[in-house]
């Protein structure tokens, strides 16, 4: 049984990682580290009640097998040209129907929202998953501190645009920037984060530095990376995998077993790091979220609603 209340997990038996073990050894040293990274790169932060107990991923498999087709479409890809991109100072444009519109370095924007670090699934719409620690800050905070306008129904993120530093956006493999949306209650709910690292570091490059999105019951590619600008707006968005293809992927994109991707089936998932030969596990509905976010779709056919 899930108990989110509780995380009792070893870490030293999850993840015999030097630099986990290194960050921990300095926070409870002090604040050494916090000047070697840029400013937004806080240390304080805890495990918060929403995570999952089940075992993270290794560091290892979570920056090793991506999707960002801004460094090339191979899982390994953005692992060996990630690198490139120069991710301090970086500057996060908030637009729209908000009361403090305006261009925030990110260690402004980051300013009075507390960090926690938040162990969700993670799955993609190809049938595979991680659970990932991520740190982050709940966007719905965000929100408030811009102040949304009654007006706002919607949001609408994109990813920056430098094909000099993103070897994957000097070929037209997607229409870049790449974009997603979110319906605002979506946006406010406490599970909705902007994750700045996992496994208590900065994030890696590959995995959306300096700041993503993380919206753990929908399927990854909602889960914008390196993001630049956040607009509230009266309308839904179109965002970049239904501009391609309407048919294969819609708007809402929650994980949902009972609706199949047209292509392959959607009830189960193959869990990274398990092995050649692991099980496949059985996906849940809304990815295990149910609990938390079904209330927000009644009413809804999410057949329909894909
Ligand atoms: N900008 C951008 N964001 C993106 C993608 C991408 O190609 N470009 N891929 C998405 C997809 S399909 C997935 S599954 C997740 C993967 O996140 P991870 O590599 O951190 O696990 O990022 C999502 N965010
Ligand atoms: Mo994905």
């Amino acid at each position: 049984m899930r108990q989110p209340w509780k995380n009792d997990m070893n870490w030293s038996d999850v993840t015999p990682k030097a630099a986990w073990l290194n960050r921990r050894q300095l926070i409870a040293g002090g604040a050494a580290a916090v000047a070697a990274g840029p400013a937004w790169a806080k240390l304080d932060y805890k495990t918060s009640a929403l995570s999952t107990d089940e075992t993270p991923n290794t560091l290892e498999e979570i920056t090793t097998y991506n999707n960002y087709y801004e460094f090339g479409t191979r899982k390994s890809d953005p692992a060996a040209n990630a690198h490139t991109l120069k991710t301090d100072p970086w500057s996060v444009e908030i637009a729209g129907l908000v009361d403090k519109p305006g261009t925030y370095d990110l260690a402004e924007l980051m300013t009075g929202l507390p960090l926690e670090e938040r162990i969700y699934r993670f799955r993609c719409v190809e049938a595979w998953s991680m659970v990932i620690p991520w740190i982050g800050f709940e966007l719905g905070k965000l929100l408030e501190k811009v102040g949304t306008q009654p007006g706002a129904k919607f949001l609408r993120m994109e990813t920056v645009v430098r094909p000099e530093e993103m070897v994957g956006q000097r070929s037209r493999i997607l229409d870049w920037p790449y974009v997603e949306g979110l319906r605002l209650d979506e946006a406010m709910h406490p599970l909705t984060i902007m994750a700045t690292g996992l496994y208590g570091e900065e994030l890696p490059n590959q995995n959306g530095a300096p700041i993503r999105l993380v919206v753990p019951w929908k399927y990854g590619f909602k889960s914008i990376k390196s993001v630049v600008k956040i607009e509230l707006v009266a309308e839904q968005p179109v965002n970049t995998w239904q501009a391609i293809n309407a048919r294969e992927y819609g708007f809402y994109s929650n994980v949902n077993p009972e609706v199949d991707h047209p292509r392959w089936s959607q009830a189960s998932e193959r869990r990274i790091g398990g092995g050649l030969f692991a099980k496949r596990i059985d996906t849940q509905m809304f990815n295990g979220y149910g609990d938390q976010v079904a209330s927000l779709y009644d009413g809804m056919d999410l057949t329909k609603n894909y």
